[in-house]
């Protein structure tokens, strides 16, 4: 086509200059005079197809294709348990304390005997199933077995009054099974001491303090008591100590509450003197450290210890305890 376009370009060209030319279409060896009037009227063959020209350049880089479409989710991947991190780096040097005292002997001194003490608190928690064999004071309760007891240098600690916060004037049932709070103010009970001390060789300690705060101790070589069945009769001989003797007059005697009379008077000793909660009452009342806690002044009517304060001037605090073997 190009070719053709050519060679009709070069023939209207000759036609327009009135000159007769030579052409590719129209070639001079044929002796053919080409004029307008027999451009119309004849027209020669057409010639061969040239040659193929040379090809081109080649065409610019196209643009990118446009992003396709999202693809499918994946499966599940296995999960993989984390490293642990190294360690870090040394921090900064700290700053220097300012300087200790010096532990003097006395102070070293009382620090390992408090240590020892702890020690030996320990042991005995671990080993004691009484008082006799703790070396602890005061109420706790032994892990061998069980058992909880207040004690006092490896005395078992029976009765304890010292503030008031329990009422004593209680009947024979309580007496019986005890009452009060083993941490504070309380009475053993009668079963418990006839079971802790029957069949063996036991001592009485009574402590007591004044409310002038003068102190006494009433300590018996023997003491045991009968069982329910005696009415918890008292045996108890050997008196030494600081307060007197105010205890031995009981000997022999049966306990009484206000409401089991067992005492040798026409009435009930228990009850004769207002609240004077159990004890092991006579005839005569020379002590009775269970009656109403208080400071009255009146005739037997708090806790006495007749050969210590006499009748009129009570006891503010006693503590009864037995220890046998
Ligand atoms: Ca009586």
């Amino acid at each position: 086509m190009l070719l053709q376009l050519t060679a009709i370009f070069l023939y209207y060209t000759s036609l327009v200059s009135g000159q007769q030319q030579c052409s590719y279409v129209a070639t001079c060896g044929d002796n053919v005079t080409v004029t307008p009037g027999n451009l119309i009227s004849g027209r020669g063959e057409k010639g061969d197809t040239g040659l193929p020209g040379k090809m081109g350049p080649r065409g610019f880089t196209g643009n990118n294709g446009s992003i396709g479409p999202t693809g499918p989710k994946g499966d599940p991947g296995m999960g993989r348990r984390a490293v642990a991190g190294s360690q870090g780096p040394v921090g900064s040097k700290g700053y220097k304390g300012k300087k200790g005292e010096a532990l003097n002997s006395e102070d070293f001194n009382r620090d390992l005997n408090e240590i020892r003490e702890r020690l030996r608190e320990m042991n005995s928690r671990l080993t004691a199933t009484s008082c006799s064999t703790s070396s602890v004071d005061g109420y706790q309760r032994f892990i061998s077995n069980n058992k909880e007891a207040v004690c006092d240098h490896g005395w078992t600690v029976f009765q304890r009054r010292f503030d008031g916060s329990v009422y004593f004037n209680r009947g024979w049932r309580e007496y019986k099974d005890g009452f009060g709070n083993m941490e504070g103010e309380f009475w053993l009970g009668l079963d418990k001491i006839y079971e802790l001390t029957s069949g063996q060789n036991c001592k009485l300690k009574i402590k007591m303090k004044g409310f002038d705060y003068a102190t006494a101790y009433a300590h018996y070589r023997s003491f045991a008591i009968d069982d329910e069945s005696r009415n918890y009769r008292l045996h108890v001989s050997g008196f030494s100590g600081t307060a007197g003797d105010s205890l031995t007059y009981s000997n022999g005697i049966r306990f009484t509450t206000k409401d089991r009379d067992n005492d040798e008077y026409s009435g009930n000793l228990a009850l004769y003197y207002g609240a004077d909660g159990g004890w092991w009452y006579k005839y005569y009342i020379y002590s009775k450290l269970n009656a109403a806690w208080g400071r009255s002044r009146s005739y037997r009517n708090n806790m006495i210890w007749k050969h210590w304060k006499g009748d009129y001037e009570a006891i503010k605090e006693s503590t009864m305890m037995f220890k046998c073997e």
